[in-house]
């Protein structure tokens, strides 16, 4: 394979040509790339009204790779008919994520029975009356409902309403797995969970901070901006234990100068060990400190907390902040003078910040760093938390939490005129427990792939085993379908967000709030996600007009624009989605965004957090600290490709690892080793030397190597530590 110096460029146009080709034509390709929905992958915010390939900014082209493979794998033909007569569930288990994914869409619903141990296609009426049956039997709190970010707000909205009014908190989404340290850490600091700023306001900074993530290959589109600061002059900082090599050097494909020539993205890169920036920021900001280029007003005027926190940078000293963070004092202070001389900073951060059992404090630990120079509740500055999924942060909106937020709670009782449960309700996690324990019984996953997302694939395997009925809305095959199997497993296949009948809308993660026209459907005998859930919800619990039996008028609900009304009465913020069918007018969520320093928390402070640095892992003789992570070639637990591009590394089953600790740990690179791990031993693994990676730390793929990593979660956000895991290696 030819090695790779920069991202993007010339093979990423030439790969949508590919794509174009397999698509059925360029132009099929290009029609649907250009159709008014937002794109569905990462949460950047592209398409929508403004069309498709259009940014918040209005920048037009904007493209990437994977939303050009999420596109082209919607557009394939169905399963084929004698499909479930060839494969049974152990045969769908020898398939890699790869080729589960091509074996086209989903196209009828199908049941699993443990009896029968194989999949039989079922009518829809079958499908949905066994569901409503088991419902009906169950009691709710014996339930659990989880959410990818996929779905429509509309979706999200109804079904999470749907799950309360039969009598149960257990609602969660993927969130838990992804951002969710980002939402609780942002709150604890701003009082709002998601990004203080808007594209424009990144459009206008003179240094960006990218800590722990790599949008050369899964936020693409983010590097035509960090390419514009530093054509500015500006600085790109990035902290990440890996050299990614498009975070150096990325040609843009709609700029011409950039695809011709490449442009250089990061000005520095520092590489802390993993699990290491709490320490490394704790650091920055002390040394910030130090120079005395703090902004005294502002922490006086503006923010809660300053007195603890200076005292904790003073008391902390340099030598543990040198040792547990792996950077010395020359890095910490390079970055601090990028810092001190820039007049307008994002701070950005993706998985290598929330993956971790300290994931909160990571977070705020990044507000503290923005706080200590007066970086957030102003224009041009702020905290931007790069979000995954494309409408993620939409459902966590409109009430796909456990608990909900108190406003919400009294609306959703008040417009329905219901009761709802005031449990505290279970996360991601404890449901999984919840599942292998045997207290719940029944699982609903609207999009996603629970199984395959979570850390400890054989305990994941197994809790979902143990469940009486599992129900997968689905647009293609992937993983969970093979291993992640109940007694009784239904998959239903679901329209795209491009295929559906009626509008939905989409939150962006700079909290707009984005309408998708739908449109043909491309294959027959597919439902929409809304429709599902109103007619399993009318069965259930029935309906207002019909037997009086429930005050909720779900056949109404099948209409989108009436879930909209309602979400504008509820949601705070959502007013404008009342009208958005007819003004076509995208809208900022408000009280999100801070240009001026009043927050949204109790007192209208910004809240600032002392900590006390975690013990850097995996120290031992034999050791590495190993993180999970995914290739440009994948969208979370969908393999399109298997070799990694930016990384030049050909094939998913290796370890990436420093030649000095392959002679550190005396190992032989022509033979596979095997990788044990906090929750298990993965065999036949091969050792990728790999010279970009910090010493001391290694990285695989993420899903193959969920099976080592275990369910330690963060206690406050309940993430797990996906980038946190202790390993050794054992020459096989
Ligand atoms: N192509 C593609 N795009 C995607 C996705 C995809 O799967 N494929 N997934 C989407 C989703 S849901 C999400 S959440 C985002 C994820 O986007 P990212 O967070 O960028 O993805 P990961 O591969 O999980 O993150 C790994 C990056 O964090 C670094 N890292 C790991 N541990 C640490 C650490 O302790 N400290 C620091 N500073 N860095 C660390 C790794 O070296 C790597 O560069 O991408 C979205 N976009
Ligand atoms: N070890 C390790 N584990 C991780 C991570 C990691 O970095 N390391 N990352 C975590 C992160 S950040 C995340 S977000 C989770 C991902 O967790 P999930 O969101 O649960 O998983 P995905 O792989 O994104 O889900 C893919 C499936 O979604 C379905 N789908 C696609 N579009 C639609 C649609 O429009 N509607 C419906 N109903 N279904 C649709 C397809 O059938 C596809 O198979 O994994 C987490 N797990
Ligand atoms: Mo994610």
């Amino acid at each position: 394979m030819k090695k790779i110096r920069s991202g993007g460029g010339w093979p990423a146009v030439l790969y949508a040509l590919r794509k174009g080709r397999e698509a059925g034509g360029f132009w099929k390709l290009w029609k649907a790339m250009r159709s008014k929905n937002v794109c569905k992958t990462c949460a950047l915010g592209m398409g929508g009204q403004r069309g498709g390939m259009v940014n918040e900014a209005g920048h037009f082209p904007e493209v990437c790779k994977k939303s050009l493979q999420a596109m082209v794998a919607d557009m394939q033909g169905a399963i084929a008919p004698d499909f479930w007569q060839q494969h049974t569930p152990e045969s769908l288990q020898q398939l890699s994520p790869k080729e589960l994914e091509s074996c086209g869409r989903l196209s009828q619903p199908v049941l699993f029975t443990a009896e029968q141990r194989r999949f039989q296609p079922i009518s829809w009426e079958d499908a949905l009356a066994r569901i409503v049956t088991k419902l009906r039997e169950l009691s709710a709190e014996q339930t659990f409902w989880y959410f990818s970010g996929r779905s429509s707000n509309e979706a999200g909205f109804l079904l999470q309403m749907f799950a309360r009014i039969y009598g149960t908190n257990n609602i969660n989404n993927c969130s838990y797995y992804c951002h969710q340290a980002s939402g609780v850490g942002l709150a604890s600091a701003t009082g709002s969970g998601t990004a203080t700023i808007v594209l424009d306001d990144l459009e206008h900074a003179d240094c960006v901070f990218v800590i722990g993530g790599n949008p050369a290959s899964n936020h693409p589109r983010l590097m035509r901006t960090l390419m514009q600061v530093r054509r500015r002059g500006g600085d790109v900082v990035v902290i990440n234990p890996i050299v990614e090599t498009g975070l150096v050097k990325f040609s843009v494909p709609s700029d011409v100068r950039s695809l011709l020539f490449g442009s250089r993205i990061a000005s520095l890169v520092v590489q802390p060990h993993i699990g290491g920036d709490l320490a490394l920021l704790t650091g920055i900001a002390k040394q910030i400190v130090e120079m005395d280029a703090h902004d005294k007003t502002f922490l006086d005027s503006y923010c809660h907390g300053w007195p603890e926190l200076a005292a904790q940078l003073k008391t902390t000293s340099w030598d543990e902040i040198v040792e547990k963070s792996g950077v010395d004092r020359e890095q910490i202070n390079a970055i601090a003078d990028r810092y001190a001389r820039a007049k307008n900073v994002v701070f950005s951060w993706t998985m290598g910040i929330t993956h971790h059992a300290h994931g909160v404090q990571n977070v705020q630990a990044i507000a503290n760093l923005a706080c200590l120079r007066g970086m957030i509740g102003r224009s041009g500055a702020g905290l931007m938390p790069i979000r995954g999924h494309s409408n993620v942060q939409g459902i966590g909106s409109v009430g796909v939490t456990p608990k909900l937020k108190e406003t919400l709670f009294e609306r959703l009782q008040n417009h329905f005129g219901v009761e709802l449960p005031t449990t505290k309700g279970r996360d991601t996690m404890d449901c999984m427990e919840g599942a292998a324990s045997g207290e719940l019984k029944f699982g609903f996953c609207l999009g996603g792939n629970l199984y395959g997302s979570n850390p400890d694939a054989n305990y994941a395997q197994q809790a979902l085993e143990n469940l009486d009925m599992a129900v997968y809305l689905n647009t293609t095959l992937n993983t969970g379908h093979a291993f992640g199997l109940a007694r009784e497993t239904i998959i239903l296949p679901v329209l795209a967000r491009d295929e559906e009948p009626q509008p939905t809308t989409q939150e962006s993660m700079f909290n707009l709030v984005r309408m998708s026209d739908g449109g043909p459907q491309r294959l027959p005998g597919l439902k929409s996600e809304v429709e599902i859930i109103a007619t399993i919800a009318q069965r259930v619990l029935g309906n207002s007009d019909a037997n009086g039996q429930s005050p909720v008028d779900w056949q109404s609900l099948r209409q989108t624009g009436q879930i909209r009304t309602a979400i504008a009465k509820i949601v705070p913020g959502f007013e404008k989605i009342a009208t958005i069918d007819s003004t076509k007018e995208e809208f900022q969520i408000g009280g999100r965004t801070f240009h001026e320093p009043q927050f949204a928390t109790a007192d209208g402070r910004a809240h600032l957090h002392a900590h006390r640095l975690p013990n850097l892992r995996g120290t031992g003789e034999k050791e590495l600290r190993l993180m999970t992570i995914r290739s440009e070639g994948q969208f979370n637990t969908v393999v399109y490709e298997n070799h990694d591009l930016y990384r030049n590394v050909e094939s998913r089953d290796v370890v990436l690892i420093h030649p000095d600790d392959i002679v550190r740990l005396n190992l032989d690179t022509s033979k596979p080793v095997a990788v044990h791990g906090p929750a298990g031993t993965l065999p036949g693994v091969r050792l990728h030397p790999f010279p970009e990676i910090r010493p001391g730390n290694a990285a695989m793929y993420f899903p193959e190597a969920n099976v080592l990593v275990s369910r330690e979660v963060d206690p406050k956000s309940k993430t797990p530590a996906f980038k946190g895991a202790v390993i050794r290696l054992e020459g096989e």
